[in-house]
């Protein structure tokens, strides 16, 4: 399996799934939508973006609800998704789904997008403190954003909370999401993911 990604991007979330599972996936950096190899990007994901898993047989996955269930799922000893069928299987969906929409799509997406009206941006801006107070009421005083341990849901979560960061947004105003970025930021594959894509952040800047 390939996981093609940018350093950094959402695609971080799947990055620290693939080393929580400890599968055998090739993580492949993407730039100015070629592959690591000069590759067109397009021709592995239509829409261009990350994070999109290629799997053995062909198929490319090209959501990051998907990608991340899909990982989860190969190694479910590893616990990043409850079992189907359970009542908490479909909290992780709402989470990813919600985390997708109505996080990283309505309000970052505005945010960071090049081609996004200047308007949409402030409208956007405006929505960011809105919506981390609406992340701490949904985490409530748990540790993990679904069950009792760490799942996918809290990958992407720690992905979205490091733009926030990124874009200086204060998380001492939400005190409980602050302890659980700090917390998930010593997570030993969440340092060694951020790690690897600060890394060829670096390299592309020098
Ligand atoms: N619907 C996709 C959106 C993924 C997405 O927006 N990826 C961004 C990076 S965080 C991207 O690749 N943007 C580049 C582009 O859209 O050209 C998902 O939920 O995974």
């Amino acid at each position: 399996m390939e996981l093609f990604a940018s350093p950094m991007a959402c695609s971080l979330a799947s990055h620290i799934a693939v080393i929580e599972a400890g599968l055998p996936v090739k993580v492949r950096f993407i730039d100015n939508k070629k592959t690591d190899d000069g590759g067109d990007y397009y021709k592995i994901s239509a829409n261009g973006y990350v994070p999109a898993l290629r799997l053995d047989d062909g198929l490319v996955l090209n959501e990051g609800p998907s990608v991340l269930q899909y990982l989860a799922d190969r190694k479910p000893e590893a616990g990043l998704a409850p079992a189907w069928g359970t009542r908490e299987r479909y909290e992780l969906i709402d989470a990813l789904n919600y985390l997708s929409t109505e996080v990283h799509k309505r309000v970052f997406y505005n945010i960071f997008a090049a081609t996004v009206p200047a308007e949409a941006r402030e409208a956007a801006k405006a929505q960011l403190a809105p919506t981390l107070d609406a992340i701490a009421k949904r985490l409530g005083g748990r540790q993990t954003l679904v069950g009792e341990t760490f799942t996918v849901a809290d990958a992407y979560l720690v992905t979205l909370l490091n733009w926030s960061v990124f874009l200086k947004a204060d998380l001492a105003n939400w005190p409980t999401l602050q302890a659980y970025h700090q917390r998930h930021l010593k997570r030993p594959s969440v340092a060694q993911a951020m790690g690897v894509e600060m890394a060829e952040r670096k390299r592309r800047a020098a």
